[in-house]
């Protein structure tokens, strides 16, 4: 017998009001997934000497999107890509440009901090309330998240000194960023269980987190978080 929250009790996932929220979160997890999977390509270019490992990390990414179309068909919803595509043009727009510029430590912290650490928060927040199916898959998905944030931290540490003043201009131009994404969905993420409040409290314990293995004081910590206080 399957145990039951209090939360998913009340959760009917076959409803159209909780459908019509997964068509725009699912969709959003999906396209996430497809542009992270771009990303690391694009780093596995800029970084010759990782190259293998990031193409690694891709291929993942692709799996997970793949995972994430299986839960929308599995409730029957159709994901609304273009609400996804408009909701990460902003990080997409940056990532492009720094990538265009050969600014890979702007690339890493967009990619492997702010957004892996979103997706950590996301899906750490979604397990406990999703449909048994999306739960396996979103519990193998989040294991792997780690890893690539994981790739930002080991790798930003080890140039902590060369990539501190280029972190703390990427991390003013892009936390903003994510502030407002998360007020987006803060409506749909309801709908479905998760509590703004929380993926809040879990993405700044992530990202907090990641700053200091990188190598940030607990004073940096503080300041660079400030910045998302003025979406
Ligand atoms: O590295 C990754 O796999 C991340 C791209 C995936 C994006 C996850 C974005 C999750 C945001 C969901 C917002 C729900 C409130
Ligand atoms: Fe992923
Ligand atoms: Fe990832």
């Amino acid at each position: 017998m399957q145990q039951l929250t209090d939360q998913s009790k009340e959760l009917d996932f076959k409803s159209e009001t909780y459908k019509d929220a997964y068509s725009r979160i699912n969709a959003i997890v999906i396209e996430g997934e497809q542009e992270a999977h771009e990303n690391y390509i694009t780093l596995a270019q800029l970084l010759p000497e990782s190259h293998d490992e990031l193409i690694r990390l891709s291929k993942m990414e692709s799996r997970h999107k793949k995972g994430f179309e299986a839960c929308g068909r599995n409730l029957q919803v159709t994901p609304d890509l273009q609400f996804a595509k408009e909701f990460f043009s902003g990080l997409h727009q940056n990532f492009q440009t720094a990538a265009a510029s050969g600014k890979v430590v702007t690339c890493l912290l967009i990619q492997s901090l702010i957004i892996e650490c979103f997706a950590i928060a996301a899906y750490n927040i979604y397990i406990p309330v999703a449909d048994d199916f999306a739960r396996k898959i979103t519990e193998g998905v989040v294991k792997e998240e780690y890893s690539h944030l994981n790739f930002g931290e080991v790798w930003l540490k080890e140039h902590f000194t060369e990539a501190k003043a280029e972190l703390e201009l990427a991390n003013r131009q892009n936390l903003p960023i994510v502030w407002r994404m998360l007020n987006q969905v803060e409506g749909d993420a309801h709908t479905m269980a998760m509590e703004k409040d929380a993926l809040v409290e879990d993405f700044m314990i992530q990202y907090g987190e990641a700053l200091s293995n990188i190598g940030f004081t607990t004073r940096d910590i503080m300041r660079l978080s400030a910045y998302g206080l003025i979406a």
